[in-house]
């Protein structure tokens, strides 16, 4: 062999197969190794016949193929599988060498391993890359974060492979140090299963309370295609309610109710706690798959409790457009409690993550693509100290135009029995969070009644703290270990 590899990649499942693909389509040399070296043959003489795709079959092999300093992309199972290819692979690397993971970890893994492998001379990437096995083939969105150092010798390959904004931008830059890359992933899916329920919520206040018909459900999303809700994800949802049986009627209709996940909702989830961002959308969405994955239970309550769900009267048209309206504010408010919680973690880490860019790097390639990032981005570009989107005058338009509307749905849905925890949640923080005044008085004040956990006062400056003898039972003195 004359020239060596640019990269190397690991797994050639789904992901790396395609991604591989999509390197050699733009000029790059890989070198592809798999555990089972069998599906390396698999790969050279079935999708990867006459390009300049290399074997591998073995990590030495792997690493003597490789032009310096080695460039090695893991595109394996994450967890445990990680660091063991990153164990067998460091006796074959140099001081320098780069190893990149494009799986979903879990960044305080990602955390750990750049440190670690510093420590040995390694530069390590996280990225986290999406758009599925479509996206790995004609264009992801990548997210890369880690050894900053690596980032100018693998950016022509990521940058390269990236999908592209309309003006040519690539959905891929440097997001951060250590796991910024993989936590900017872990909340871009989080944003999906948000933006995945609100649709759900829509399409069955439409079908059951409003009675639209499959035919008028299926235009109603292909409608919402030119408007601002424009997206990757109502794109899909079109086609699936367009989308027939071998009989003739809708196959949604007979797929099982019951969603699954992989963990990465729940991360987003565990990690908004964690930080103490209310990411109450996101999290609604975990919470509303572990409902549906109930169905023996829902089954049996649904005829214990004789649950019918009450008809929505009035002009379909103005229902239609009402809930276009409670999605959109809907999906402003998840992704602004997305941003909030990506701008803790970055102040936390010192991440120093930008916001415009992040929107930038999931306009296109990824599952929640869409139109609505690119307003984002100008957002943050016009402000990169904006706390909460909803401030910005565009998206402030848009969540001040909806309120009505977005009220009724909601209301509605309660009174139908239907249920909607994102749409609801969403207003309800909205409610919350443009609150000069939360009943947040009297829970201070249980907290002091019953764990002397003292209390601030609206007549006298922040940072006094008072303690009341509530009962006359109780001593004068504050608690400062007892947290409830
Ligand atoms: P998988 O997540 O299914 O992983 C398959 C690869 O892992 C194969 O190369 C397999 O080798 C290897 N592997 C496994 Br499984 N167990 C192993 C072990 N104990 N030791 C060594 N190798 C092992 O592949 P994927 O769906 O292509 O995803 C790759 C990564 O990208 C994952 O982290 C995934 O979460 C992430 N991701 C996937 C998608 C998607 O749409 N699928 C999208 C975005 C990100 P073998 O062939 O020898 O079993």
């Amino acid at each position: 062999m004359s020239q060596k590899g640019d990269i190397g990649v690991i797994g050639l499942a789904v992901m790396g197969q395609n991604l591989i693909l999509n390197m050699n389509d733009h000029g790059f040399k890989v070198v592809a190794y798999n555990r089972t070296t069998s599906k390396v043959d698999e790969f050279l003489q079935g999708a990867a016949q006459g390009t300049n795709i290399i074997g591998a079959y073995s990590l030495e092999d792997l690493a003597s193929k490789l032009e310096k300093p080695r460039k090695v992309m893991l595109m394996v199972r994450a967890g445990e599988v990680v660091d063991q290819f990153i164990d067998a692979l460091l006796p074959h690397l140099e001081e320098g060498d780069i190893i990149i993971d494009g799986g979903n970890s879990n960044y305080p893994d990602t955390n750990r391993r750049v440190e670690a492998l510093r420590e040995k001379g390694i530069r390590f990437i996280g990225t986290g890359v999406s758009g599925g096995e479509e996206g790995a083939r004609h264009g992801p969105s990548v997210m890369p974060g880690g050894n900053e150092e690596a980032w100018q010798f693998v950016k022509p390959i990521l940058q390269g492979i990236a999908a592209k904004t309309e003006q040519g931008e690539p959905c891929c830059d440097w997001v951060g140090k250590d796991g910024a890359g993989h936590f900017v992933k872990m909340v871009h899916n989080g944003i999906e299963y948000g933006d995945m329920q609100l649709i759900c919520e829509a399409y069955q206040f439409l079908k059951e309370g409003v009675g639209l018909s499959d035919d008028e459900l299926e235009a109603t999303f292909n409608e919402w295609r030119k408007t601002e809700l424009d997206s990757y994800l109502i794109d899909i949802t079109a086609d699936i309610l367009g989308y027939k049986d071998t009989d003739g009627t809708r196959l949604v209709d007979k797929i099982l109710d019951t969603a699954g996940q992989k963990g990465t909702g729940k991360w987003t989830g565990i990690n908004a706690l964690d930080f103490g961002i209310p990411l109450t959308l996101i999290t609604e969405s975990v919470f509303a798959r572990c409902v549906s994955a109930f169905k023996d239970q829902r089954v049996a309550a649904s005829q214990l409790f004789h649950k019918t769900i009450g008809k929505v009267e009035g002009d379909k048209k103005v229902w239609i457009e009402a809930v276009r309206k409670a999605l959109l504010a809907s999906k402003i408010i998840s992704y602004a409690q997305g941003f909030m919680l990506i701008r803790e973690a970055s102040e936390n880490f010192n991440w120093n993550i930008n916001y415009g860019n992040t929107a930038l790097l999931w306009r296109e390639g990824c599952i929640i693509r869409s139109r609505f990032l690119g307003n984002i981005r100008d957002a943050y570009e016009a402000n990169p100290d904006l706390i909460f989107l909803g401030s910005d005058a565009y998206f402030k338009g848009i969540l001040e135009n909806a309120m009505s509307d977005w009220r009724k749905v909601v209301a509605k849905s309660v009174e139908a029995g239907i249920p909607m925890p994102c749409m609801a949640s969403a207003i309800t923080f909205l409610d919350g969070y443009t609150s000069a005044r939360l009943p947040a008085n009297l829970l201070q004040a249980q907290r002091d009644y019953f764990g002397a956990h003292t209390y601030e006062r609206t007549d006298k400056p922040r940072g006094e703290f008072f303690h009341t003898n509530w009962t006359g039972r109780g001593g004068n003195t504050a608690s400062t270990t007892y947290d409830v």
